[in-house]
């Protein structure tokens, strides 16, 4: 990759001022697979100045402008989707025709979405009509955008888009684990045409540039997507400059599988759970299962997850891939052993590497019944291949189970009882629920309560992100 070691600044390629060399890992095979650059603060003010320096003329752009460049990223994007989905594999680990459909399907997705909801959407209007006061809605200004790892392409243009078809400009930094589809992405929006200084990238760490963004006195907003404890450092960094901070954090999602559910629902609870080796906020890791079923539920999870290959990722065909990192590795090996100490009784899986792959952050599909909602394995986001059981008895139970956690992202509910499946779904108290396995509509949007953070993406809610709302009374008649 030609410019793995440059940033993307001011609609050019450049050096780093102040960078340092960072080894990008292939976590099938623990080698090397490219040399990225970390930048400082000196990269950090340039990239900042080129998207202060460009916000005047790009906030004033026209919503057709927009929408056309939107189109033509879309395009270029479309052409270079199997190298991105190569990208993604190599850095993170993603099984190679997994990365082509959902990891780098994502990009296509998030902006053929993004441009329907900027098609709709009205910038400025009256209050009430026939009444004077106009409500304009205004792009924020400079925002800093930080993504993670699990969904590379997925947490870009669920940022960088709108925050461009809103007229803002931005700087990117992606996760310096998977820093090479951020770098793919650059070259993607530099063929496209979008105007020098829009959009910039820099490659950083979290303490490094990460945080230098979150403080800068000319960063007006942070839109972030990653853990709960960066969340929390990043809200502090910007509190001195009262910037507006959107977070989307981890998750520790129940799977409530009543006893009228489909016979269905418990494979495909597991498959939910461990899809990108389980390295999703959003995943349903916390099966509650109503006590009439629940051993057979047990017997059904333990055969589902047995039957699951693991492979490296640039084979073909259904397995799930190694976790990203050797940090990563062992957190899960860890909670795995933690789960074990604490009581919980292990149906499938374990600690160690599945059986013939020696090498690579490679885990066991890990199932754990008996649980109760004290243990770690309860509490904790694993971000790994291993689901959580436990037995309820009454519906009152379930939502109270569900909702004993710091958490608040998206919580799940199987039942053929339409009114169980309402009531159910008012009462947890997650950003979203999914009923039945039905995935959300396009447009909808995606953020949690409580400790998952405050923020809410894609659709409209995702453009309002980052607008400030303006209300100017005494609006003259055209
Ligand atoms: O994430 P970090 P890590 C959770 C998941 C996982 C755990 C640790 O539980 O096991 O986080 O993963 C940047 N200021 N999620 O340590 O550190 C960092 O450079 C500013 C859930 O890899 O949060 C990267 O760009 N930025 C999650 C991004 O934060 C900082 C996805 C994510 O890294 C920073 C990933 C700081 N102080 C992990 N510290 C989800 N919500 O989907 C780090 N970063």
């Amino acid at each position: 990759m030609d410019n793995a070691q440059n940033f993307y600044i001011d609609g050019a390629w450049v050096a780093p001022k102040d960078g340092r060399d960072f080894a990008v890992i292939d976590p099938s095979t623990e080698e090397a697979c490219a040399t990225i650059s970390l930048g400082g603060k000196a990269d950090t003010d340039a990239a900042v100045a080129a998207a202060k320096a460009a916000f005047p003329k790009w906030r004033l752009s026209s919503k057709a402008e927009r929408l056309d460049l939107m189109k033509t990223i879309l395009d270029v994007y479309q052409r270079r989707s199997d190298e991105m989905a190569a990208a993604i594999s190599a850095e993170m680990g993603a099984p190679i025709d997994m990365a082509k459909v959902q990891q780098s399907g994502t990009g296509s997705f998030h902006l053929g979405a993004f441009i329907k909801a900027l098609e709709e959407f009205e910038f400025e209007g009256p209050l009430r009509a026939g009444e004077d006061t106009q409500i304009i809605h205004e792009p924020i200004g400079v925002c800093a955008l930080i993504t993670p790892w699990n969904w590379p392409m997925n947490q870009i243009t669920l940022k960088v888009i709108p925050a461009l078809a809103t007229g803002c400009t931005m700087v990117l930094k992606p996760s310096e684990q998977s820093p090479l589809s951020g770098i793919l992405f650059s070259e993607i929006m530099h063929e496209a045409g979008v105007p020098a200084g829009v959009y910039n990238m820099l490659n950083g760490d979290g303490p490094g540039v990460g945080s230098q963004l979150s403080s800068h006195r000319d960063v007006d907003m942070v839109s972030f997507t990653g853990s709960t404890r960066a969340g929390k450092a990043i809200t502090i960094a910007a509190a001195d400059t009262i910037k507006r901070v959107s977070l989307e954090l981890g998750g520790k999602g129940a799977n409530i599988i009543f006893a009228d559910a489909d016979p269905s629902a418990v494979k495909a609870g597991i498959i939910r759970c461990f899809n990108n080796t389980g390295q999703s906020c959003n995943a349903p890791t916390r099966m509650l299962v109503e006590r009439s079923r629940y051993d057979e539920a047990v017997e059904q999870a333990k055969n589902a997850a047995d039957s699951i290959t693991v492979n490296a990722a640039s084979e073909e065909g259904r397995h799930i891939g190694p976790l990203v990192s050797e940090m990563q590795f062992n957190k899960v090996q860890d909670l795995i052993q933690k789960g074990i100490d604490e009581g919980a009784r292990l149906v499938a899986g374990g600690v160690g590497r599945p059986e013939g792959l020696n090498r690579g952050f490679f885990v066991r599909p890990t199932v754990f019944a008996d649980c109760n909602n004290d243990m770690t394995i309860m509490r904790e986001e694993i971000f790994g291949p291993v689901l959580s059981m436990m037995p309820f008895d009454t519906e009152e139970e379930a939502v109270a189970i569900a909702n004993d956690t710091d958490y608040g992202l998206t919580n799940y509910i199987q039942t053929t009882d339409g009114e169980k499946a309402r009531r159910v779904a008012r009462l947890v108290r997650t950003g979203m629920v999914d009923i039945n396995g039905k995935a959300r509509g396009a447009g909808a949007p995606f953020g949690g309560m409580k400790q998952s953070g405050n923020g809410r993406e894609g659709g409209t809610w995702g453009l309002e992100e980052f607008l400030e709302v303006r209300a100017i009374g005494g609006w003259p008649a055209e």
